[in-house]
Parts: structure tokens; C-alpha cells; sequence
């Protein structure tokens, strides 16, 4: 199954003059170390280059002859090699990696270095991608070290196997068979995932159910641990903030009270004595329903900082989350984190990082970067993108999310001076945070090909080379993805990349353009809903965002609105407070704009939003055509299943467009502009689809 084995698919090479490069500097391969990591590493140089060069190359147990391709970490290599090495490692930080061609008592070999053997794994699947990727290897001169300590991923799976907001099936973790069977997807997803430089994952919900704290669930635990211990992935757990009634039968989970202290110190130190290397717990407090501080009359900062000191002495952290509602700033939603985390800047432990949403409402199509980054100086902030994609069509639709990462990492905050990007917020250059991470909410599940959509995987893919480097270029990405998963043939890479690139953009126009947001349908998600107006939080209705009327359509959020802006460095604010100034791309996430205002094309907003709609659709009928062009390139499974969820996104790109379209028009009272294709259903038709098998809803 093609599918199932993601980027790591090692075919053979079929460009012959590269293929005979590499066998010419292969000729063997010895590790000069012996770990439990270092024995994994050989056996994926052992299968990946027999798989790509068709013969199986010689295992040394020393350094004979020339073009031999060593493996080992710094304290394994013999002195002259140190000695040679010195400076290289100078280069890199504990978990970075040397690949490098030298010249060694006169005779040509490559190493693969670092400074552990996690290290050496994370240079030997970058050594396979140079091959997978049709890279020379003639010269080799790489180091390479990730720019950020927590690169994970935070799994929402319920302990009964379901996965909120998750589209690929059920949970990975088979809870009921732990620990005694070891499914061998544990070490598939292990494996997966170093080969991308994830060095973490939180087991469960953010929702969070103490029983996981339970003896009886850690063992369970531990075991998923042992299997990922040799990749370098730490476990996290979600710590519910009540756990200490639920399963401590404690009267109170008062952060202040001493039993509720020493009954986390203890069960932090029950748990490390299972599991070392526990990495520590993701908490959300006081948001939707989850219990927290507050419920004791306790702020965020005392339920952390608690939680922080029962985890120190073992070396772990606690990653709060700042995705929280308030009372104050009702008629703002996205005001409402920034005015609650921004005042505890410097208040918090060192081992607590603040993980924040990338931006301030909750993983739309498009959002202007959330205003805490950079406005948090003494604070380490981790980033938290959402991978599966709960508000961009499920696993249904084709979009590659790291055009989106990247807009947001790219941006600058201005919050101390120009040059401020979001990404140097979260590798810790902008204030010197010692602590520094990056989180992405898994699209994975028991689907044979993991995250439902084929093209899904590149999304997990583009997050792991993300967390590692915040300052790659999406399209880098694309190209090493479809390079590593299905084939290196210039006439599949060209337009099938720009398919991926151009995909981002194709959803927003179809979904939420101009700056629109929020305005999927109820609970699930999925589709549109601009209409909804009867759910029980007024910050949970479709209309609350767009506030369409007969003047026009948007969010006001600008001085003489609810002054959102303000959040922002005053840079930011010049820049999104003007109707003028502001990106066309956040206009109405900004502003409350007439219908017959005059967009920077000329046409008035009304004309602009329809044909963006329509042009959103152009795009998916585009991505069509692209992919039929590929079919010779690509296996007919992976073919099929593509050009079938096309058509579905096809479908429901027209779907958003006529919804959204015939729903507004309400309101603008304006004709279609001609270029925009006749609806096909009534606006009564659109409001009446109902999806009651809608999965993953809460
Ligand atoms: C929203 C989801 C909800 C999550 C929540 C969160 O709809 O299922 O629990 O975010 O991040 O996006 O806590």
C-alpha cells in the first residue's frame, strides 16, 4: 500500500546517471555506535538505499576502503575524526547533524554526525531525502539544526478512540490492547515522524479526561513511550485541571490548597518514575466548559505555575494553553485572549510556554497573525497551527496548509521594531527564550493512508519541516514532498507543486474571502453556514462575524469599532486601522465596508466578494485539470482517490459559493456580476442540509 508509507517511499531511482553517483559513493555503510536509536538509523540506510539503488550495500563493521558512508554520534567517533570534526560541531546544537563529505587518512567517505544519536537518525533520513529528492552527493557540506526545543504534535483523541475535529479515522492508540500489544503503527508513526524532526506528541485531548492519569492508563502509557523513546518523540499527556476530585477524590483542585499542590508533585513524580523522559502536560484551563483556576477564584498564572512546580525537579513543562473565553470583551471574541495572557507577561514559571493559536479566533482558512506574539517580551510563547483541518473542509478537500504556516510565521509584529516576524518570536531570537516550540493540532487516525486525504500527508509533513525550520519556504516544502512521495519527474513536480501552492488561496476565496471568518456551519464545521444566528454563545454565530446589513459586510474591529487593533504594535495598528492601508486579505476581519466601496481592482466590494467566490471555484476546476495531467506520474489507487475528493471539493466549492452568495445578496440587494455563474439551488435549499454523521464534532 502505496499510501501508507507516506514521504518514505524509496523508489527506486530512475534517473541512471544520478543512480550511478550514488552507488560510486556507497560503497559501504559502518556505525561506530551501538544504540538501541543508532540501530534504527542503519537499518533505514540499509532498506532505504537498497530500495532506491537496487542492491544492498555492504555492511562494514570499520572504516575500510573509500566511499564508505559512517554513521555515528561525537563521542563515538574515533579521535582523528573528532579532531577533524571540531569546528562542525561548533556549528550545530544538541539535536542538529553534520552530513558531510571528507577526506579521511586519504581515502573519500561521507559522515553522518551529531551530538547525540537522536541527532545522527535526524541526519540519516535528511541523507536518504537528498537521494529521495535527486540531490547530488558528490560534495557533501551540510549542518543543520532545528530552530525550535518542542517540535510536536498534539493528538485530540479521546480515550475511547474517537479524535475530536479528526477526519482519518479513530485514534491511533488502542487503549484497550496497551500495554501489552504494540500495534506496529506505533513504530511507523514513530518513525514518521523523526524522519521529520518531531521530537514530541501529546497523547490526548485538550478536552481533557483525568482517567489517563490513572495507574491503570499509565502503564498504557509507558509503553506507547518505550516505542518512541529510540526516535527521539517525547510523550505529553493533557492534564484535566480537575483531576484531583475525579480520580484523586480530593474536595478541591484549588491550585493554592496544599493537598491540591502535593497531589500533582506526587502524581508528576509517580508518573517519571515510569516514564523518565516525560515531556510534561498541555493544559487548557477555563475555556468551553474545561474546569481551571478560575473556578477557585485563581487566575491562569497560579493553575500553571502550580502544575510547573510539580513537574521542575524531573525537568518538564507545562504548555498552557491561551486559547480562552472572557467575559470581558463580549462583543469582541478576538480581543479576548490578548486581554487576558498579555497583563501575566513575566509572571509565569520558566518551565511554562504559553501556546497560542496562530491567530486570535480559531484556525480559519485566513487570519492576521494572533496579537500576542511579540507582545509577550518575558514570556515563552509556542505556536499552536492546527492540522487537521476542521475549518478548511475537512479531509475532504485539498489544501496545503504550509502557504498558510508560513504567511503567519513570516509576519512581522513590529513589536520591537521592524523585522519583528512571528517566526522569531517562536524560535526565541526575538527576546532570547530559552524555551521554544511549535505545536500542530495531528490530522492523524487509523486510516490506512493516515490523514484521509492523500495530499493531507503534506500537511504533517510541512508542519514537522516547519517546527525544525520556521523559516522554510512552503514551496521548498511542496517540492521535497512530492518528490519523496510520489516521483521526481519535472513534468509531475512543476504543476502539481503550484496545484499544492495555489491551493491555500483556492479555499479562501471559496470559503471566507476578503477577510471573512467564522461563517462555516454549526457544531461540525463543515460547509457554509453564514446564516447561523441561534447558538448559545453569541461568539459561536456565523453572523456575530461577518454582521452583514443592507450598509455592508464585516467586523468593525478598527479605533472607532471595538478597537481590536489596539492589540497590535502601533505599526500594525496604522496599517490595519485605515480602510485604506489594511490588506485587502483581512478587510472585512477589520473592517465594516459599504457594498459599494471600492476595492483596489475598482470593482465595488460587492462585485470583488462574488467574483472571488467564483474565482475560487476556477481554481478547484483548475486543480482538476492538473491532476488528471498527472495520472501517468502516479499509481492508479492514489490517482483515483484524488480525482474522486476533486470532484467533491468541486462540488462544494460551487456549494460555498451559491450559499454564501445568495445568502448575502440578501443584504447588498446587488445583482450577480457577470463572470459569476447562476446558482444552482435556492438560498431555502442551502439552509436546509443537515449533516448529522458529520464526524469528529466534539
Ligand atoms: C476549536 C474546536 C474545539 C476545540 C477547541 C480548542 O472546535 O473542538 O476543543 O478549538 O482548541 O477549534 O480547545
Amino acid at each position: 500500500q502505496k499510501d501508507y508509507k507516506l514521504w518514505l517511499q524509496f523508489d527506486k531511482t530512475a534517473n541512471t546517471v544520478l543512480a550511478s553517483e550514488y552507488k560510486s559513493n556507497i560503497q559501504g555503510i559502518v556505525s561506530l555506535e551501538n544504540s538501541e536509536t543508532s540501530k534504527i538509523a542503519m537499518k533505514e540506510l540499509e532498506n532505504g538505499i537498497a530500495a532506491l539503488l537496487g542492491n544492498k550495500p555492504e555492511i562494514k563493521s570499520e572504516i575500510t576502503g573509500e566511499k564508505n558512508l559512517i554513521i555515528a554520534s561525537q563521542k563515538s567517533l574515533t579521535p582523528d575524526l573528532q579532531k577533524t570534526l571540531q569546528d562542525d560541531f561548533s556549528k550545530i546544537n544538541s539535536e542538529g547533524f553534520l552530513i558531510k563529505t571528507i577526506s579521511f587518512k586519504n581515502k573519500k567517505q561521507i559522515i553522518i554526525t551529531g551530538k547525540n544519536d537522536i541527532a545522527v537518525l535526524y541526519g540519516v533520513f535528511n541523507f536518504l531525502r537528498l537521494l529521495q529528492t535527486n540531490k547530488s552527493i558528490q560534495h557533501l557540506n551540510i549542518t543543520d539544526s532545528p530552530k525550535t526545543n518542542i517540535r510536536i504534535l498534539n493528538h485530540w483523541d479521546n480515550l475511547d478512540r474517537t479524535v475530536e475535529r479528526g477526519y482519518a479515522g479513530f485514534s491511533l492508540w488502542d487503549w484497550q490492547k496497551l500495554p501489552d500489544f504494540i500495534d506496529q503503527r506505533y513504530i511507523d508513526y514513530a518513525r514518521a515522524n523523526a524522519s521529520i524532526g518531531i521530537n514530541g506528541t501529546v497523547l490526548t485531548n485538550v478536552n481533557a479526561n483525568a482517567l489517563i492519569l490513572t495507574p491503570q492508563y499509565l502503564e498504557k502509557v509507558e509503553a506507547l513511550a518505550n516505542v518512541f523513546r529510540p526516535y527521539g518523540i517525547k510523550v505529553y499527556l493533557t492534564a484535566r485541571f480537575s483531576a484531583p476530585i475525579e480520580i484523586g477524590k480530593l474536595k478541591t483542585a484549588d491550585p493554592k490548597d496544599p493537598e491540591v499542590i502535593n497531589w500533582w508533585k506526587n502524581k508528576a513524580a509517580e508518573i517519571y518514575k515510569q516514564i523518565p523522559d516525560f515531556g510534561g502536560f498541555l493544559v487548557k484551563a477555563n475555556s468551553e466548559g474545561q474546569p481551571g483556576p478560575q473556578n477557585y477564584g485563581r487566575d491562569h498564572v497560579d493553575g500553571a505555575n502550580m502544575l510547573a512546580d510539580a513537574v521542575a525537579p524531573f525537568g518538564g513543562v507545562i504548555m498552557w494553553r491561551a486559547f480562552v473565553y472572557s467575559e470581558h470583551d463580549a462583543n469582541d471574541r478576538a480581543k479576548q485572549a490578548y486581554a487576558e495572557f498579555q497583563p501575566y507577561d513575566g509572571k509565569f514559571k520558566e518551565n511554562v510556554i504559553v501556546q497560542v493559536k496562530n491567530g486570535a479566533i480559531d484556525f480559519q482558512p485566513r487570519e492576521p497573525f494572533h496579537p500576542l506574539f511579540g507582545a509577550m517580551p518575558k514570556t515563552p510563547l509556542m505556536m499552536e497551527f492546527q492540522i487537521t483541518q476542521e475549518y478548511l473542509g475537512f479531509s475532504t478537500h485539498l489544501v496545503f496548509l504550509p502557504k498558510l504556516f508560513q504567511e503567519v510565521l513570516e509576519s512581522d509584529t513590529y513589536q520591537k521594531g521592524k523585522g519583528s516576524h512571528v517566526a522569531k518570536v517562536i524560535d526565541g531570537t526575538l527576546y532570547q527564550n530559552k524555551l521554544t516550540g511549535i505545536a500542530g493540532v495531528s490530522n492523524i487516525g487509523n486510516d490506512l493512508n493516515w490523514t484521509g486525504h492523500p495530499f493531507a500527508q503534506a500537511n504533517w509533513y510541512g508542519f514537522g519541516r516547519l517546527a525544525w525550520n520556521p523559516y522554510l519556504d512552503s514551496e521548498t516544502i511542496a517540492d521535497e514532498w512530492l518528490r519523496c512521495t510520489f516521483s521526481n519527474d519535472e513534468n509531475f513536480i512543476k504543476p502539481v507543486k503550484k496545484m499544492m501552492i495555489d491551493s491555500r488561496e483556492a479555499v479562501v476565496n471559496y470559503m471566507t474571502p476578503l477577510g471573512l471568518h467564522h461563517i462555516m456551519d454549526t457544531g461540525h464545521h463543515y460547509g457554509p453556514g453564514p446564516w447561523v444566528s441561534d447558538l448559545s454563545r453569541p461568539e459561536w454565530n456565523p453572523t456575530y462575524y461577518h454582521k452583514a446589513n443592507k450598509n455592508g459586510i464585516g467586523f468593525d474591529r478598527s479605533k472607532s469599532g471595538t478597537n481590536a487593533v489596539s492589540q497590535y504594535a502601533p505599526e500594525m495598528v496604522k496599517v490595519f486601522n485605515s480602510l485604506e492601508t489594511c490588506p485587502e486579505k483581512d478587510l472585512l476581519w477589520f473592517h465594516h465596508v459599504s457594498w459599494d466601496y471600492k476595492l483596489k481592482d475598482g470593482q465595488t466590494l460587492w462585485n470583488g466578494l462574488a467574483l472571488q467566490y467564483q474565482e475560487g471555484v476556477n481554481q478547484v476546476a483548475e486543480m482538476q485539470n492538473v491532476w488528471n495531467k498527472a495520472k501517468k506520474y502516479v499509481d492508479s489507487e492514489r490517482f483515483n482517490e484524488v480525482k474522486m475528493l476533486l470532484e467533491i471539493q468541486q462540488k462544494e466549492a460551487k456549494w460555498w459559493r451559491d450559499a454564501c452568495l445568495l445568502y448575502f445578496q440578501q443584504f447588498s440587494g446587488k445583482e450577480l456580476p457577470s463572470g459569476v455563474e447562476k446558482p444552482t439551488q435556492t438560498l431555502e435549499y442551502f439552509k436546509s442540509l443537515k449533516f448529522p454523521f458529520a464526524p469528529g464534532n466534539g
